[in-house]
């Protein structure tokens, strides 16, 4: 299987982080979707990365349907079993997928758009909802820690690369005093074999 896309996508480096927690080997192709796109449109036409190529060619997309893809391939999980701590899992990915498409879509408009017709009000929503993302997550983490034992599940990598990205792209969006808890469990993260041997550049 080969995995497609650059990973200083969050959505590329989830994948590639889990694949290695599930134990998949996957070949990967740093195919940017801006500085490629014909070549990533010949692979995908909707040029979405991440993208993921089966072994008999189906082409998969969106890394929460990749991962349960590896998932159900591998016969293993990183979520947990249990439906009261799956719900909570859930919630955490969630809130931790909001802030990778919200610092997306300011990194977009800062880069993509030309500045003199730059929307202030779309930008002051979208800045906001990427303050209520890491302050739900952090407000959760105040209740439940996420381990630190050396493992990694989903929520801690979805987590940490989130927080991760948010700081390459857009910095001043980051406070790491307000989101200390964050900013710890990422220092963490970001010091385990999975994630040292997927660097964002
Ligand atoms: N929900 C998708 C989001 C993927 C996504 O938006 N990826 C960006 C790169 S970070 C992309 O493909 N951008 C190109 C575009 O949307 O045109 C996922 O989880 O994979």
């Amino acid at each position: 299987m080969k995995l497609i896309g650059m990973l200083d996508s969050p959505y590329v480096r989830r994948v590639a982080i889990s694949a290695k927690c599930l134990g998949i080997d996957l070949e990967h192709e740093s195919v940017s979707v801006f500085r490629h796109f014909e070549q990533f449109q010949q692979i995908n036409p909707v040029v979405k990365a991440p993208t993921l190529i089966l072994d008999d060619g189906v082409v998969l997309m969106d890394s929460t349907l990749i991962l349960d893809y590896l998932e159900a391939s591998s016969g293993k999980s990183l979520l947990p079993s249990d439906l009261k701590q799956r719900a909570q899992a859930l919630r955490l990915i969630g809130l931790s997928l909001a802030a990778c498409e919200k610092a997306v879509q300011l990194y977009y408009e800062r880069n993509l758009r030309p500045a003199d017709i730059q929307y202030q009000p779309w930008v002051e929503r979208v800045e906001g909802q990427l303050a209520a993302a890491f302050t739900a997550l952090e407000k959760e983490l105040e209740h439940s820690d996420l381990p630190v034992d050396g493992s990694l599940a989903q929520t801690g990598i979805s987590l940490a690369v989130a927080w991760s990205f948010t700081e390459l792209v857009v910095p001043d969006q980051i406070d790491a005093t307000r989101f200390a808890r964050i900013a710890e469990y990422t220092a963490y993260a970001e010091g385990t074999d999975a994630f040292i041997s997927t660097p964002m550049n």
